[in-house]
């Protein structure tokens, strides 16, 4: 007997030994379980912490299920006789207090780390963009620049056009989110972040945040706060350039140039390619509709 439940307890312990490194073994995509590639600095730090947090469930989850399936074999009926009560095993509830306890402490840790850094804003940022919400549109303005009107450069999205938000890539970018009306939320999915746009920030919200961006590309962006009828169209594209590049985008939107002049200017396209603008997508069912496809 004795024998028997010292081995079921080597056979628990070596499952769990090599479940755990095979979580550090295996290939670490596996447990992104969905989530996309960031493309930002914070980004890469927020998806380490959901792999992470991902693997210690799993690890977890397998360890209750052995232990579940080991006492449920090991223990099963087996006459009528009662078997030996053990209620108030104090050693026993400790530890079973304490593991949980160290699990809790060091996912907390982390979380608070990374989501420090992920809203920690430096006190020169490289670039400062502000982001303009409305029903049911956006509006990007680059306040330290003045184009050939006087006015800061800015980018404004139509029906017929999708608003293109170039950035830098390298650098430091704080964005300051305002609404004009309704609540929306900024979100660009490979940021793996999204803020909700709030109007006049009365609650003492003051809608900024900051990333530095790796990867050059073109992404969607979408507002992800229901704000009415035409929410669901409220798309934007990040187009982001090398610095240099941005640089020469800028000026050239300075000298008077508009968006898709500008985009071209530096061997960008000057249309959007992640997403389609609303009035394109009528047209198509409009199509469909009248040549029955
Ligand atoms: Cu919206």
């Amino acid at each position: 007997m004795a024998r028997r439940s010292k081995l079921a307890r080597v056979a628990a312990l070596g499952l769990l030994g090599a479940l755990t490194l095979s979580g550090c073994g295996v290939d670490r995509e596996l447990f992104a379980i969905g989530w996309p590639d960031g493309i930002t600095d914070e980004a890469q730090r927020m998806r380490d912490l959901w792999i992470g947090s991902s693997i210690a469930a799993m690890v977890v989850g397998v360890a209750v299920w052995a232990l579940i399936a080991w006492a449920a074999i090991r223990y099963r009926k087996r006459g009528n006789e009662l078997p030996r009560q053990t209620a108030y095993n104090l050693p026993l509830e400790i530890v079973y207090t304490i593991i949980p306890f160290i699990i809790i402490a060091v996912l907390f840790f982390y979380t608070v780390t990374v989501q420090n850094r992920v809203q920690d804003r430096s006190d020169t940022p490289d670039e400062t963009i502000a982001v303009n919400a409305f029903k049911w549109n956006w509006q990007f303005v680059y306040p330290e620049t003045e184009g050939d009107d006087g006015l800061p450069v800015s980018t404004v999205g139509t029906s017929s056009e999708i608003p293109i938000l170039v950035l830098p890539t390298d650098r430091t970018i704080r964005f300051e989110l305002a609404s004009a009306d309704v609540i929306h939320s900024f979100w660009v999915p490979e940021f793996l972040f999204k803020l909700d746009v709030i109007p006049g920030n009365e609650n003492g919200r003051d809608n900024v945040f900051e990333v530095t961006v790796q990867e050059e590309g073109a992404y969607v962006g979408r507002c992800a706060e229901l704000c009415g009828t035409y929410h669901a169209y409220m798309n934007f594209e990040v187009r982001a350039v090398s610095g240099e590049d941005y640089d020469a985008y800028l000026e050239a939107r300075e000298s008077g140039l508009d968006t898709f002049e500008a985009l071209e200017e530096i061997g960008q396209p000057g249309l959007s390619s992640a997403t389609t603008p609303f009035e394109s997508l009528q047209n198509k069912n409009i199509d469909q509709q009248t040549t029955g496809g």
